[in-house]
């Protein structure tokens, strides 16, 4: 029996199922397990996030200086390693964020400018979620080129670490990147192939995903870069993953969807792609030995997907 999966933008509104591992409610290492006032904060934006539907206008947060001051160390931080470290279109892509979209150290920026941004670059557009998503529907999402984005911020007695996505993960890893149209045909190119795929099919996807959108490097110009959003928003993992310590394998979808991988500390082993043309060629070559009993097609017009 195929998995019920979203044909229709609006079906994503269903798309809402949340892993509540490292939250800050269930998680006791998490930095803000006990602080009250810390939870409080995440329930009040988890609720924008549960409240909106498709189409609705991109709630807008007003980050107190606490918080303004956690994403001014990150980016600082991190801006100042990103020149020898990232691959060329995330820089491109930070670069025009910071031109035209208002990113900077002062200021968190909005998912609604960055959302009309993301829309005129490469068609991708953000949706407010509370937190961790099940692969399943974050990679349904994709589908549609739309990525769904946590609005708050990790704790501040933690700035260089989150063991969840927060808004530092998504607009300072995942954004610049969404910026590239290869990019972003990349990202919705694994959505189309997760609709309706079996459980084993997703792990696989998602294991993918992990080794590439999150901690992928490629080669640019004889050099190694990062472009995995995981490493782009880590200053540690970041500097960790391009020194002589972790093992590179080649990318090759076969084997990189077996990989096992963990999501409490660093990775062991890294996954190097020629380009980004090369990871596209391979990933679209796996996808195709995905078995299901119909085959997708993404219409832009309408932002639906024909089955045939
Ligand atoms: N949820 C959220 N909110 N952000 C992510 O980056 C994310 C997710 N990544 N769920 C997914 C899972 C990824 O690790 C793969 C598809 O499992
Ligand atoms: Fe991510």
């Amino acid at each position: 029996k195929v998995p019920w999966f979203p044909q229709q933008i609006k079906d994503l509104d269903r798309c809402n199922l949340l892993i509540t591992k490292f939250d800050p409610d269930m998680d006791e290492e998490h930095p803000g397990y006990s602080d009250p006032e810390y939870r409080k904060r995440r329930a009040f934006i988890s609720e924008l996030a549960f409240t909106y539907k498709q189409g609705d206008p991109l709630p807008t947060v007003e980050y107190t200086a606490e918080e303004i001051s956690t994403w001014r160390e990150v980016y600082r931080q991190l801006r100042s390693i990103y020149p020898g470290l990232a691959c060329r279109q995330f820089l491109d892509g930070l670069q025009q964020l910071e031109k035209e979209c208002g990113y900077g150290e002062d200021r968190i920026p909005q998912l609604r400018e960055v959302s009309a941004f993301l829309k005129e670059k490469t068609g991708f557009q953000l949706r407010p979620v509370a937190g961790l998503l099940s692969a399943r529907d974050f990679l349904y999402s994709l589908a549609f080129r739309v990525f769904q984005c946590t609005q708050y911020i990790r704790h501040a007695s933690a700035p260089m670490h989150s063991p969840e996505p927060d808004c530092c993960h998504e607009l300072l890893g995942h954004i610049p990147m969404l910026a590239d149209k290869e990019f972003a045909q990349f990202s919705q190119e694994i959505g189309l192939a997760s609709l309706g795929a079996s459980d084993e099919d997703i792990e696989k996807l998602s294991t993918l995903y992990w080794f590439t959108v999150e901690f992928g490097l490629c080669k640019q110009n004889g050099a190694v870069k990062a472009y995995g959003a995981g490493l782009l928003s880590s200053y540690g993992e970041l500097v960790y993953a391009l020194s002589n310590e972790p093992e590179y394998k080649p990318f090759n979808p076969e084997e990189t969807a077996v990989q096992p991988y963990q999501d409490q500390t660093y990775q062991p082993v890294y996954f190097v792609s020629e380009s980004f043309e090369d990871a596209k060629a391979k990933m679209r070559r796996y996808s195709a030995t995905i078995k299901r009993p119909f085959t997708v097609r993404y219409d832009p017009f309408t932002c639906s997907v024909e089955v045939l």
